[in-house]
């Protein structure tokens, strides 16, 4: 099956997580990446929370699949030289250096565009530039506190918190990948590159933007009638943390099941949207809370929605997480289990779909790393391991026009 970015060259400058994340995205949907890394030591998450000795961390093999590995000094003369012949037959370069170490390499966007005008120039910073922070290095918990993410996540009686999902780093990498495709169709149209930048804050405020509008509904009224704090709690004049209460209009939160005195993870969560409240009251065995109106509008249930959570624990109490969702799911009512990684990593489902995989890595045997999460009719990413430091090194020389020679030199010189 050919894949839709066959064709598409890409110098992956990128190390950590938020610029892999964005080019293995484009390595699965058919781009040549070709990974560039320093001589010797590579991509530093090849050598960070090692399980294995001297084999690759899984770090790294989890965002690098499916790309080629070029060893590059680009410091020295002679790398920057066969950076130089890159450029010119590349249609994009990834970069998610600090600020200003590619200006200080020697590769500006001026210099970039002057040896190809057709290259897409794509960069991952922690701050927009211009930003009064924009010579800040930054790594994912920064950006998480940066873009309002930490302010707004946690419970009301503890710190500001920062979430597992990589809400700075993998998120930036997709808005990446999403500007990256856009700046391919715009070349399309008018034969150009241009440069496409993304800051970690601002993906992160992008993902934050619900509350951004219960800011102003703050502002306003002085309240937010959806939070935990209405209508017993107080307000202050920001967005409070929440805890597990829905973003939208439909309460909700986590609740237990059978087993959560010994399981961290026997919970469902349930929402109460307005319009299951018929088949909710039904389900939970409390058909008379139908028609009460101390009950039955979204209003009047929010000063005891905490006492209606209660009612419905009292009902989940006999019941595993699996067994309540398999009841609840017959009165269309929105919830789930709460799954843990070990769960997710054997789930028959996510196998099949291939949103979880199974790869082989000639260092580790095989492994567990993510497929890709969006579904075509008409392409089916094939997940590869990720490439050794350096793997293809030669290979790329050489289709750059360096004899063996040459490349013997290269390798002397240490700039390979
Ligand atoms: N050959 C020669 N030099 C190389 C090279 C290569 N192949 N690859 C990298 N280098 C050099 C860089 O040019 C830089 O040199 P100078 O400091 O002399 O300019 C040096 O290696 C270090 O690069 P760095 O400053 O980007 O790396 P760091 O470990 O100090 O910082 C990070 C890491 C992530 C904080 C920083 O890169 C950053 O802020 N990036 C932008 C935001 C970002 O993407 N953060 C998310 C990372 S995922 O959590």
């Amino acid at each position: 099956m050919s894949k839709p970015l066959e064709g598409i060259k890409i110098i992956d400058f990128t190390h950590v997580q938020a610029g892999p994340a964005c080019t293995q995205l484009l390595a699965w949907f058919g781009a040549d990446v070709i990974k560039v890394e320093r001589p010797g030591s590579g991509d530093v998450t090849r050598n960070q929370l090692r399980d294995i000795p001297d084999a690759d961390a899984l770090y790294f093999t989890m965002l690098n699949s499916n790309k080629r590995s070029l060893t590059l000094d680009t410091k020295t003369p002679e790398g920057k030289e066969v950076l130089e012949k890159l450029v010119k037959e590349s249609d994009v370069l990834v970069e998610n250096f600090a600020p200003g170490a590619l200006d200080r390499m020697g590769f500006t966007w001026e210099r970039l565009n002057e040896l190809n005008p057709k290259l897409i120039v794509a960069s991952v910073k922690g701050f927009s530039d211009g930003h009064h922070y924009d010579d800040l290095k930054v790594y994912e918990n920064v950006a998480q506190c940066a873009g309002g993410a930490a302010s707004t996540t946690g419970f009301w009686d503890g710190p500001p918190t920062v979430s597992a999902a990589a809400l700075g780093d993998s998120n930036t990498g997709m808005h990446l990948a999403i500007g990256i495709l856009t700046a391919l169709i715009g070349r399309g149209q008018t034969g150009r590159g241009q440069k496409v930048a993304v800051s970690m804050q601002d993906s992160v405020i992008n993902l934050c933007r619900v509350k951004l509008r219960d800011q102003q509904r703050l502002d306003r009224v002085g309240y937010l009638e959806e939070y935990p704090q209405y209508p017993h709690g107080e307000f202050t004049d920001v967005v409070p943390r929440g805890g597990n209460a829905g973003g939208g209009g439909q309460p909700g939160w986590v609740l237990k099941c059978k087993g959560w005195e010994t399981d961290p993870n026997a919970y469902i969560y349930f929402t109460i949207q307005g319009h299951a409240w018929e088949p909710i009251c039904r389900a939970i065995g409390k058909p008379e809370w139908i028609d009460d109106p101390n009950y039955n509008t979204a209003q009047a249930r929010q000063p005891h929605i905490f006492d209606i959570f209660a009612t419905i624990e009292a009902w989940l109490a006999d019941k595993t997480k699996y067994e309540a969702v398999d009841i609840l799911r017959k009165f269309d009512i929105p919830c789930a289990p709460v799954l843990s990684m070990k769960e997710i990593a054997n789930d028959p489902s996510l196998r099949a779909s291939g949103t979880i995989v199974e790869v082989p890595h000639k260092q580790r045997g095989s492994y567990l790393t993510v497929g890709s999460p969006i579904k075509f009719s008409g392409l089916k990413p094939e997940i590869t391991g990720s490439p050794l430091l350096g793997e293809h090194t030669d290979e790329i020389l050489s289709e750059l026009g360096y004899s063996k020679d040459q490349i013997a030199n290269l390798h002397a010189s240490r700039s390979v």
